[in-house]
């Protein structure tokens, strides 16, 4: 085949179950050959969509799409500041459209491009959630019957808010709106959920928790060491990117593995918490990070550390990150668990090819590239909402502001 380039590229936003999404679509000099990828940064989706289109394109425009390595690299540092969450979702969206592309080009699946199959379907875990701990256990059950072996438990959403009706008897007078939550309440509140949900479950249901970043550094980790006896398959977010060093304390108190990465962008953030083996998952957002090709090598650096993937897995990834994910997932020997968010019937809809869910394991399809498409004329019908996120205006009882 003759050199091939990029003919254009544009960003489809589309919000079939609400949260919006962001594909990049890369269409090439050969005539029905083109490639999608997730550029997915859903409190900011206006601001990437933008970007692919006054930037990405004509930098790219005319470039060979076999050249995935150096379109990355020139993609990050042509704006000279780099590794921010908005230009890294840009880069995503085309850098894992060209591996979609060079998978269709040599008929084969993007996980046969980055070292075959290891594993036939990548191990899911799910999110339960309820106003009771008696609901947050009885979702587990449904999953634990539906073959899904570790669960994701919180009770309360993140920060065990959404019960606290004593909050407003900690508010000083004229407190502002917010996401409000009492930090105390919510740490005390995850022992009893890990106390309940083992007296229920036994030892060998795997339970993870996400901390959200809602607590002090010091009440995190003693959370941490409270939750050791119940044996959580891992804590995440912790800490926030900002304190990660405490994790060297987290490590030196308890053995409860660690989780940490959907925020990160930067690899400066993640190198020496991987390096000094202070977390055990790494779970970045891979559009955050630039896409498949960076990922692929964050994936091989944990390797060499005894770090596994955990690749986020939200509701606001996009049915094209989630199978991008896979086919990281089922070809890297570290892989851990993939948090699977699950699809909408909008979303098989306007994504035909979705990865399929089979007794709590993820599986790909063989067809080539990332294996999926997205029908645009559906994906035209679920507009995306400009309405600004208000659970990040997280505030705690005094009305201080917290990570959200
Ligand atoms: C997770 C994450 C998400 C984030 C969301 C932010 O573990 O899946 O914490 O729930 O809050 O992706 O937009
Ligand atoms: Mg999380």
């Amino acid at each position: 085949m003759s050199l091939v380039t990029i003919r254009n590229i544009y960003p489809i936003c589309t919000a079939p179950e609400g949260i919006p999404l962001v594909i990049v679509k890369v269409e090439t000099s050969e005539p029905g050959l083109y490639g999608i990828g997730c550029a997915t940064f859903t409190q900011r989706w206006q601001s990437v969509a933008h970007t692919v289109t006054d930037y990405m394109k004509p930098l790219l425009v005319g470039k060979d799409v076999s050249r995935i390595e150096d379109i990355w690299q020139m993609s990050m540092v042509s704006a000279y500041w780099r590794n921010g969450p908005v230009l890294n979702n840009a880069i995503s969206g085309v850098d894992e459209a060209l591996w979609d592309i060079k998978g269709k080009m040599l008929n084969t699946p993007v996980y046969n491009l980055l070292g075959g199959k290891v594993r036939e379907a990548a191990r899911v875990y799910r999110h339960a959630d309820g106003k009771t701990l008696e609901d947050v256990g009885d979702r587990v059950q449904q999953f634990l019957e539906e073959g899904v072996q570790v669960v994701r438990v919180q009770h309360g959403g993140y920060g065990g808010n959404a019960y606290a009706d004593y909050l407003d008897s900690l508010k000083p007078e004229g407190a502002v709106e917010g996401a409000y939550y009492d930090p105390l309440g919510y740490e005390l509140s995850v022992t009893e959920l890990f106390e309940y949900m083992r007296n229920r479950f036994g030892m060998k249901v795997g339970l993870c928790h996400d901390v959200h970043e809602h607590l002090d550094p010091i009440h995190a980790v003693r959370l941490a060491k409270a939750l050791e006896p119940y044996r959580p398959y891992f804590l995440e977010d912790a800490l926030p990117p900002e304190q990660v060093d405490w994790f060297q304390m987290v490590r030196s108190q308890t053995t409860v593995p660690i989780a940490m990465g959907e925020l990160f962008n930067n690899p400066s953030e993640y190198n020496k918490l991987i390096s000094n083996r202070l977390i055990d998952f790494i779970r970045c957002h891979i559009s955050q990070i630039g896409g498949i090709t960076p990922a692929k090598k964050l994936s091989d650096f944990c390797e060499v550390f005894g770090v596994k993937t955990a690749w986020h897995g939200p509701g606001d990834t996009s049915p094209v990150g989630h199978a991008a994910n896979l086919h990281l997932d089922v070809s890297s020997s570290n892989f851990g668990i993939q948090e699977f968010a699950g699809f909408g019937q909008h979303s098989l809809e306007v994504f035909p090819g979705c990865p399929e869910l089979r007794k709590g394991y993820l599986y790909p399809n063989d067809k080539p590239g990332l294996g999926i498409d997205i029908d645009e004329d559906l994906a035209k019908k679920f507009p995306c909402s400009t309405a600004l996120p208000k659970w990040t205006n997280c505030r705690r009882p005094d009305g201080t502001i917290n990570r959200p």
